[in-house]
C-alpha cells in the first residue's frame, strides 16, 4: 500500500460517510423514496474491497451506494438514482437498491438477500468459459449464508473451481436477528470451509481489507477456483431508514464506534504515510464538495418520463398493471 492509494481509499471513505448522510437527509426530507439502506460503519469493507478488486466482475448487496461510489461509479448518478430521477445511474428506474452500470463491471444491489450469489456463480462460470482473467468478487451480508442458494453457490463454484470470490460483510445483523440466533457459530466462513480457503479479516481496517481481497483476487485469478473472505464489521445505522436499531444497546454501539474505520485510517495516515493535517482537510474537503455538487445534481434532474413507464420490462400494457 502506498501513500496515494492510502489517501485514496480515505478520500472515498470519507466521500461515502458524507453520502450517507446526505441521503438520510434527503430521505427525511421526502427527495428520496422507497428503502435506503445505508452503509455508515462500513465503510473500511465498501471502498477497500472495490480498491483492491478494480478489474473483476462485482455483485454485492442492497447496501451498495459507496461500493458503486468506490467502483467509479459518479456520486451525481448514485444520487440522482436515490432520487428516482432520470439522470441516475438505473436512469431512475431502480433506486437504491438496483444501482446498475455495466460499464464498471457493476451489476448490483439485489432487493432479494442472497439473490447476487447465484448471479454471480453464473457469471463467473462465463467468466471462466470465456478464458478472461479478471475473475468476479460477489459481495453479501451474513444474514444471507443462512439461504440455500448461498449453499448451493459453494457447491457447484467448488465443483466448477469457477474464478469467484465470495465476500461476507458480517456485521452480525439480519435487520434485528443478530447471527448467532439463526446460525450456529458468528464466523459465517466456517459454512464454506469444507468447500474452498477461507479468511477472516478485520472489516474495520481498510488496510487489511486491501490487504485480504487484493490476495484474495490474485488466488481466483491464478485458476486456484474460489475463495471465501470473511470481514467482521459493524452498522451504525438501522437496518433501514424504517428502523430505529432499539435491539442493540448504546454499550454496544460505542464498544463499535470505538473502532471507527475513518478515524483508523486517518490515523495511519498521519503516522505510518507522512501526511500532515493539511492533506486531511483538503481529501475532506474534496469529499465534502463530490456529495454537494451530488445533491445539487439530483435535485435539479428531471423525472423519468411517464411515457418510458412501460420500458424495460416484460409485460406491455399488461392487464393487471395500471397505466
Ligand atoms: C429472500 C429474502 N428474504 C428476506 C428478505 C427481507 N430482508 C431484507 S434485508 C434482510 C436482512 C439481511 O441481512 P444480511 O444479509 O446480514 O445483510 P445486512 O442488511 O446486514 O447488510 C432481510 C431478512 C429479503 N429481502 N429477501
Ligand atoms: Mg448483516
Amino acid at each position: 500500500m502506498n501513500k496515494l492509494l492510502a489517501e485514496e481509499i480515505y478520500y472515498y471513505m470519507v466521500l461515502g460517510r458524507r453520502f450517507e448522510y446526505a441521503a438520510k437527509e434527503h430521505y427525511m426530507k421526502g427527495d428520496i423514496s422507497g428503502f435506503l439502506h445505508l452503509d455508515i460503519g462500513q465503510e473500511a469493507l465498501s471502498v477497500a474491497a472495490m480498491k483492491a478488486f478494480e478489474k473483476g466482475d462485482v455483485f454485492s448487496t442492497y447496501r451498495e451506494h459507496v461500493m458503486a461510489i468506490a467502483r467509479g461509479i459518479e456520486p451525481k448518478a448514485v444520487m440522482a438514482e436515490l432520487f428516482g430521477k432520470s439522470t441516475g445511474v438505473s436512469r431512475g428506474r431502480g433506486g437504491s437498491m438496483h444501482l446498475f452500470d455495466p460499464s464498471h463491471f457493476f451489476y448490483g444491489g439485489d432487493a432479494i438477500v442472497g439473490g447476487q450469489i447465484p448471479n454471480a456463480v453464473g457469471c463467473a462460470y462465463a467468466r471462466k468459459y470465456q478464458g478472461t482473467e479478471e475473475g468476479v468478487m460477489v459481495v453479501f451480508g451474513d444474514g444471507a449464508t443462512n439461504g440455500g442458494a448461498f449453499f448451493e453457490s459453494l457447491n457447484i463454484a467448488s465443483a466448477q473451481k469457477l474464478p469467484l470470490l465470495f465476500l461476507c460483510e458480517n456485521n452480525r445483523y439480519a435487520i434485528g436477528t443478530e447471527i448467532t440466533r439463526v446460525a450456529p457459530f458468528l464466523e459465517q466462513a466456517k459454512k464454506a470451509k469444507p468447500y474452498m480457503p477461507t479468511y477472516e479479516v478485520d472489516g474495520m481496517d481498510a488496510l487489511a481489507v486491501y490487504k485480504a481481497v487484493r490476495d484474495a483476487g490474485k488466488m481466483i485469478q491464478e485458476g486456484h477456483g474460489p475463495i471465501f473472505v470473511e470481514a467482521f464489521t459493524c452498522r451504525y445505522e438501522g437496518h433501514s431508514m424504517s428502523d430505529a436499531g432499539t435491539y442493540r444497546s448504546p454499550q454496544e454501539m460505542s464498544i463499535c464506534k470505538a473502532k471507527d474505520p475513518i478515524e483508523r485510517l486517518k490515523s495511519e495516515l498521519l503516522e505510518r504515510f507522512g501526511c500532515d493535517d493539511k492533506m486531511i482537510s483538503t481529501l475532506e474537503a474534496r469529499a465534502q464538495k463530490a456529495v454537494d455538487d451530488a445533491v445539487e445534481f439530483a435535485a435539479k434532474s428531471p423525472e423519468p418520463e411517464l411515457s418510458e413507464l412501460f420500458d424495460d420490462i416484460f409485460c406491455k400494457r399488461c392487464a393487471n398493471v395500471v397505466s
